[in-house]
């Protein structure tokens, strides 16, 4: 049985994801790093394997909306090229769709601190491609991975500012679907679940975003996670990284223990960082290992073996 065949379309419940009968879901799963610059990971074989020997549920589709590292993202782009991602983010969902798993779409906001920096291209995009995810039960969207710094300001983007943006985007999704969960990132590299917490949207289906770093990211963090969920936060950490902040860095074991088991003792799901061959420790493939697909344990960086560690559990 698959996992889209076991639970079906889900939706937020209190601070659950459900699903029809109102049971608590988990869904684990992996990352793509920037599909602009490594998009050949998206195909069938690579994914099949995931699901049926890692056991993921969930694959992430990271599409960064801004330029980095030498690739142009979506907003800075030209139309052949933003036509091709949405291509590519249609086939990674129909994969998904086809293997029984779920699918996030990320509009990955990095280098482009403030969300409120594109939001018509954000809109654009949404607007393209909804209509045609409709009738896919296993999509969410994710509207922003990590806002980050106010440009005007030079300060962090402020929860107020990133519920602007959501009070902007989300309404837009939801006129042409309005089935379908959505995610929201929160301040400060999608860290600040408290202030969400504090203050959350007046939308039904949301989930809220964090991001931790392992080796980085410590009991400061945890408190906060702890903070909103005391006050019913739904959270989705649609990513996470076992080393530092980096992406980089050693992997940090114990600290890693302690995010997963806290996650897995409130029932909330995660997606680790990320899958490609890039030489840094977050990789889930070696550097060496120029496969798409069918991976062996040995093609698998460390990083990639706690990986199936960690979602098989
Ligand atoms: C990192 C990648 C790295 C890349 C960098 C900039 O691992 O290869 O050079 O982005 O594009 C995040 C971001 C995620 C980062 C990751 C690690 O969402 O895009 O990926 N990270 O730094 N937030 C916290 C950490």
């Amino acid at each position: 049985m698959t996992p889209f065949e076991k639970y079906g379309k889900l939706h937020v419940a209190g601070k659950n994801l459900t699903d029809a009968s109102g049971n608590t879901v988990v869904l684990k799963g992996i990352s793509t790093h920037n599909l602009n610059e490594y998009p050949q990971y998206v195909n069938k074989e690579a994914f099949k394997q995931f699901r049926d020997e890692y056991g993921v549920s969930i694959m992430r589709l990271a599409m960064y909306s801004a330029f980095a590292d030498n690739h142009e993202g979506y907003s800075d782009s030209n139309d052949e090229h933003r036509a091709e991602l949405e291509e590519l983010i249609l086939k990674g969902a129909s994969i998904c769709r086809e293997l029984g798993i779920y699918c996030m779409i990320d509009w990955h906001i990095l280098f482009d601190y403030d969300p409120n920096m594109h939001t018509d291209m954000a809109i654009g995009f949404f607007k393209n491609i909804c209509p045609k995810l409709k009738d896919f039960d296993n999509v969410f969207y994710e509207i922003c991975n990590e806002p980050n710094m106010n440009l005007k300001t030079g300060e962090k983007t402020t929860w107020d500012e990133i519920k602007n943006y959501a009070s902007k985007v989300i309404p837009v999704i939801k006129e042409i679907d309005d089935s379908k969960v959505i995610i929201v990132g929160t301040t400060i590299w999608s860290q600040g679940v408290d202030e969400a917490a504090d203050a959350p949207l007046d939308f039904d289906n949301i989930m809220y975003t964090l991001h931790f770093y392992a080796d980085t990211h410590r009991d400061a963090l945890r408190d906060k996670f702890i903070y909103a969920r005391g006050k019913n936060l739904p959270i989705f950490v649609t990513e996470f990284g076992v080393g530092d902040a980096e992406g980089d860095g050693v992997i940090n074991v114990e600290e890693s223990k302690k995010w997963l088991d806290l996650l897995n003792g409130e029932k909330v799901s995660h997606i680790i960082w990320n899958l490609s061959n890039k030489a840094e420790t977050s990789s889930i493939i070696k550097a060496g290992c120029s496969k798409i697909n069918g991976f062996t344990d040995e093609d698998l960086s460390p990083c990639g073996l706690m990986m199936k560690d960690i979602v098989s559990k």
